[in-house]
């Protein structure tokens, strides 16, 4: 029994997880790496106790009820994880606030559910290792998986039928690359029709080049970007990263019905970086399963790639993010 909080940053997929294996245990086609992204937090305070008859999930502000879709397939699985840990049945009250749009590709659930993780750990007093966590968070959503530690960080797909070999590791600290940037393009704020979890569902079921995804491309770019990390190759980082969330995107678009996140400022942000780039600048983009793009660059360009994307007509917001810190247990909860 008890109550705690925790602050975990969202991460960015370098080389995307698209796909489950297993849905039940969250287990992932590919392995995955990402960059934990400074400042793009999820703040949640959980609170174990026989005084709550039912689970309360409030998210922005928002309350939300078993029957719903986020709290059933989310949370209320989450929480069914955890009772079967503990062998106590007692029920929670969450409340989680992101300071970044939610359900519009960017990250919000890998936060939150990281957030959340470190939070039970604490307030059940459960003792789990960073690796533990970050299985213990992949329960809630998989790219949660990826958030629990800073910098750089690889999302092992595992062999185990029963996943105990499918967590997160380290790459290297945020200190390794301080320089590195992404400066994130909000095209809509609007919720995304497709979530995510459909969109990689219906590509596994459905795509015609899903297995090229799982077997060729995703184990050579996780090899690339490895690479890039440890030798701090901004090129080869952003080259690997680029080619990845076009070639997942083109896996997405190949299924039926066709899953296509972008509009047409994405379309525009993709042309004018390719452009960009062309004249010398040093950057790339990626796109998750949302609208927004984020351009890879380097900090000397930060300013003017900013100007230029905030010359859009349609781009609603521009934020900055760099290689951030894990998540963290606070003492400011929110109930
Ligand atoms: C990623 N995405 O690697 C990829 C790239 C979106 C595009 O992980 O079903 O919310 O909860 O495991 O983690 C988004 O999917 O899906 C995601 P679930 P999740 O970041």
């Amino acid at each position: 029994m008890g109550k705690a909080t925790a602050i975990a940053n969202a991460n960015i997929a370098l080389v995307k997880y698209w796909g489950k294996r297993n849905k039940e245990l969250m287990l992932p086609q590919t392995g995955s790496v990402s960059m934990t992204t400074e400042g793009l937090q999820a703040h949640t305070t959980v609170e174990f106790d026989p005084k709550y008859q039912e689970d309360v999930l409030v998210v922005n502000g928002k309350e939300f009820k078993k029957g719903e879709e986020e709290y059933d397939d989310y949370v209320g699985k989450f929480l069914s994880v955890v009772r079967e840990m503990t062998g106590k049945d007692l029920k929670a009250k969450i409340v989680s606030n992101n300071n970044f749009p939610t359900a519009a590709g960017l990250a919000s659930s890998a936060a939150g559910f990281a957030a959340l993780a470190a939070a039970t750990n604490e307030a059940l007093g459960l003792n789990l290792d960073e690796k533990q966590l970050s299985m213990l968070a992949r329960r809630g959503s998989g790219s949660a998986t990826r958030s629990i530690q800073g910098g750089f960080v690889e999302w092992k797909k595992g062999e185990k039928e029963d996943g105990t070999d499918c967590f997160a590791e380290q790459l290297s600290e945020p200190e390794h690359w301080p320089e590195l940037r992404m400066v994130i393009a909000v095209t809509s704020k609007k919720d995304k029709k497709v979530k995510s979890r459909a969109g990689m569902k219906q590509s596994v079921a459905n795509s015609p080049f899903y297995s090229a995804w799982r077997d060729d491309v995703v184990p050579k770019h996780i090899e690339l970007m490895k690479k890039a990390i440890a030798e701090k190759d901004f090129n080869l980082l952003g080259q690997t990263a680029e080619t990845n969330a076009l070639m997942m995107h083109a896996v997405a678009i190949a299924t039926t019905p066709p899953v296509i996140y972008w509009n047409a400022g994405t379309m525009g942000i993709i042309h004018a970086v390719m452009d960009w780039r062309d004249e010398g600048m040093e950057c790339y983009f990626t796109i998750d399963g949302g609208p927004q793009v984020k351009v890879l660059c380097l900090e000397k360009d930060v300013e003017e790639i900013k100007k230029r994307l905030n010359e859009f007509d349609n781009i609603e917001d521009v934020m900055v993010t760099r290689p951030g810190s894990p998540v963290k247990i606070v003492d400011k909860h929110l109930f």
